[in-house]
């Protein structure tokens, strides 16, 4: 027999997921997990049994429950369900679905909202780390409307302002992993950064491409895509990682010099699909190693001073991430003493989700 389960689907800014209430789901991982890839309809390159959009960045889940730290209100667990393999992955952190979180826990009982903006502390379980999401909520409901706009998502709509405070070394145990600001695989001299996501920095221009291309066509480049997967494989265990083949990190983007007036420009394998954007974890990293004096993205990157108050406009397929950040220390040895950005999020449905009654043994 069916199973129901409380859901809420949402675009959480430029991905889009499924919201749960931890009490909701199965305890046991396991069981949880063979649950999202039933909701999701995964194994299955259409998602066609389940409410997944059959790419990696609309197959997303946020897992939320209040939480028992001091310094936050909620837990959220991130849990990537693979679009084509019965894999269900806890190894990332994202910080698009996270814009969501907050709307949620108001909505959901979880944080009492204020008359104005109400600020949502939120402990970020795959990281152990913990951003701060202002919500607007004017008369103490939460308003997804109004007038901002992030690239990747049509249209406008309200505002999120996100505060990322201790985020260095978030899967990775250091800024710099491998210990190095530039180290050589396969090759090719790449950076290797963690400042909230595993991050490998690369030129285009080392793989002969200008760095321009669309994501359909780096995806249709398979001698490309086995290069970049090989330093994926080669750096893991490099970047404290261990074995990376199941796993969703590292991201591996392509730079290049600017070309629409920002500071870097993008290309980012999420590891197997090419992002149509870049992640929001992933932009806050790539803009760090594009600080980090000596890396591959200061050689390409035109940032101007390094220090103090920054604002970055990260290029990518379909616009730009703007990065604001503050920075202590010079040269390689910087700390990003905070990273601030704005998300947009939207409610779309919340109901029952139907799950089949063999899913549970
Ligand atoms: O880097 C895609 C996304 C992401 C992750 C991915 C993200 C982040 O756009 O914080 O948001 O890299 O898997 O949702």
């Amino acid at each position: 027999m069916l199973r129901a389960i409380p859901a809420t689907l949402m675009r959480g800014g430029s991905s889009k997921g499924l919201y749960f209430h931890k009490h909701d789901l199965p305890a046991e991982p396991a069981l949880r997990d063979a649950v999202l890839l039933a909701a999701m309809g995964s194994p299955d390159v259409r998602q066609i049994d389940g409410l997944g959009g059959a790419h990696p960045l609309t197959s997303k889940v946020a897992v939320i429950s209040p939480s028992a730290r001091p310094d936050a209100d909620v837990d959220y667990l991130f849990l990537q369900v693979v679009v084509d393999k019965a894999e269900v992955s806890d190894s990332q952190n994202c910080g698009n679905i996270l814009a969501g979180v907050g709307p949620w826990a108001i909505e959901n009982g979880l944080v009492a909202a204020r008359d104005g903006v109400t600020s949502v502390r939120i402990h970020m379980v795959n990281t152990a780390s913990v951003a701060v999401a202002h919500v607007p909520t004017p008369g103490g409901v939460v308003d997804y409307e109004g007038n901002a706009r992030i690239d990747g998502v049509p249209g406008t709509a309200a505002a999120i302002a996100i505060d990322f405070l201790d985020i260095a070394g978030s899967a990775c145990g250091a800024l710099l992993p491998t210990g190095h600001v530039v180290d050589e695989v396969n090759g090719v001299r790449v950076t290797c950064v963690d400042n909230g996501m595993p991050v490998v920095l690369m030129k285009a221009a080392d793989f002969g491409l200008s760095g321009q291309e669309s994501p359909a066509a780096l995806e249709a480049n398979a001698e490309l895509k086995r290069r970049v997967e090989e330093i994926r494989l080669a750096v893991g265990p490099m970047m404290n990682l261990g074995d990376v083949t199941k796993k969703t990190v590292p991201k591996m983007t392509l730079l290049s010099s600017p070309f629409a007036g920002g500071a870097v420009s993008t290309r980012t394998f999420i590891p197997h699909r090419v992002h149509e954007a870049i992640g929001v974890l992933g932009a806050v990293s790539v803009a760090t190693g594009c600080v980090l004096a000596g890396s591959v993205g200061a050689e390409l990157a035109e940032i101007g001073e390094a220090g103090g108050a920054l604002e970055l406009a990260v290029e990518h397929p379909t616009g730009f991430f703007a990065v604001s950040m503050e920075i202590a220390g010079t040269g390689a040895d910087i700390e990003v003493k905070r990273a601030a950005l704005i998300r947009t999020a939207r409610k779309l449905m919340k109901g029952e989700l139907y799950i089949k009654g063999d899913v549970w043994p």
